[in-house]
């Protein structure tokens, strides 16, 4: 018997730092989704996609809702709502290393408003947590609602269970024909992949709001002549001259480590050399203004 082929789009909910970009990334093989350890550092929809046999999943990973304190916040909630309504496949994830609180139970409520997309819950980190922790938040996860297609427990660090989690909602997608060609794992832009490759570095080490006041701008991209060299200028834009110190760094000090540390990622992602030049702006409260968000793409 074939069965026909399936395909649709998913996407991950839950708290900040459960893990939804390191699932997204690990499902697409690549790194398409930049990881932090600081909360709310995805801020876009980034779609990755992942080609199964049996179909084809469009993974969205969205910044998640919150309570927007800025013109930005606003226009990214917007971006989840929508994403959350148009989805076939919601995934809620709570990770094994903690009990199930009142955030999670809010958000897991919150999927009453999104009555198209089929819910499956999702227990994450396995890898750092006890059998015992793990039965525990299973029992727990299960609980908080009555429609769940599944419940998985997995691990995006050891890659344990993926491919149940993948072939599981794959078979919840419809039937259909794939969205984007084999071979392309996003639809993302280089330009836009850079500019996070980018903002991820210099997110390593601040602390407090600066993280929040950080942007990104690839100002351009051009292969230099006679060499394999690509000469990539891209500008870090912050809220605040004393940002703009902090980033620098002592004696630019700073600068200099978040220039090496993205340069060979780009590297990888272009497969040439890169000359990376790093210049640090200031955009005085660019969250709030509305046309230094259309500026920075937002
Ligand atoms: P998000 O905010 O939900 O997108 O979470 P991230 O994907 O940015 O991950 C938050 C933190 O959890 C990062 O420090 C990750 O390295 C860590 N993390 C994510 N997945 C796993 C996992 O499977 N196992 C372990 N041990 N850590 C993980
Ligand atoms: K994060
Ligand atoms: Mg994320």
């Amino acid at each position: 018997m074939t069965e026909q082929a399936r395909s649709g789009f998913v996407t991950f909910v839950g708290r900040p730092n459960v893990g939804k970009s390191t699932l997204t990334n690990a499902l697409v093989g690549e790194k398409i989704a930049i990881i932090s350890d600081k909360p709310q550092t995805t801020r876009r929809a980034i779609r990755g996609i992942v080609n199964r046999p049996e179909g084809q999943l469009v993974i969205v990973d969205t910044p998640g809702i919150h309570k927007p304190r800025t013109l930005l916040g606003e226009r990214l909630n917007d971006l989840v709502e929508q994403v959350l309504g148009d989805v076939d496949v919601i995934g809620f994830c709570v990770p094994a290393t903690e009990k199930v609180g009142p955030g999670d139970r809010r958000i897991a409520a919150s999927l009453d408003g999104y009555p198209r997309a089929k819910k499956i819950a999702i227990v994450t980190k396995t890898d750092a947590a006890s059998r015992d922790e793990i039965t525990e938040r299973l029992m727990e996860v299960d609980s908080l609602r009555e429609d769940w297609a599944a419940v998985i427990p997995l691990s995006a660090l050891t890659r344990d269970q993926l491919e149940v989690l993948s072939d599981e909602v794959l078979a919840l997608m419809p039937t259909g024909p794939a969205l984007y060609p084999e071979g392309i794992t996003t639809d993302e832009t280089e330009e836009d992949r850079i500019a996070e490759i980018i903002r991820e570095a210099a997110l390593d080490g601040v602390r407090d709001e600066l993280p929040h006041s950080i942007a990104v701008v690839v100002d351009d991209i051009a292969p230099r002549e006679g060499s394999d060299l690509t000469d990539v200028h891209a500008s870090i834009v912050v809220e605040r001259d004393s940002q703009k110190a902090i980033i620098i760094g002592h004696k630019g000090s700073r600068l200099r480590d978040v220039g090496a540390k993205a340069r060979g990622e780009i590297e990888g992602l272009l497969g040439t050399r890169v000359f990376l030049g790093l210049h640090v702006k200031v955009a005085k409260e660019w969250q709030r203004d509305p046309k230094q968000l259309g500026r920075l793409g937002f």
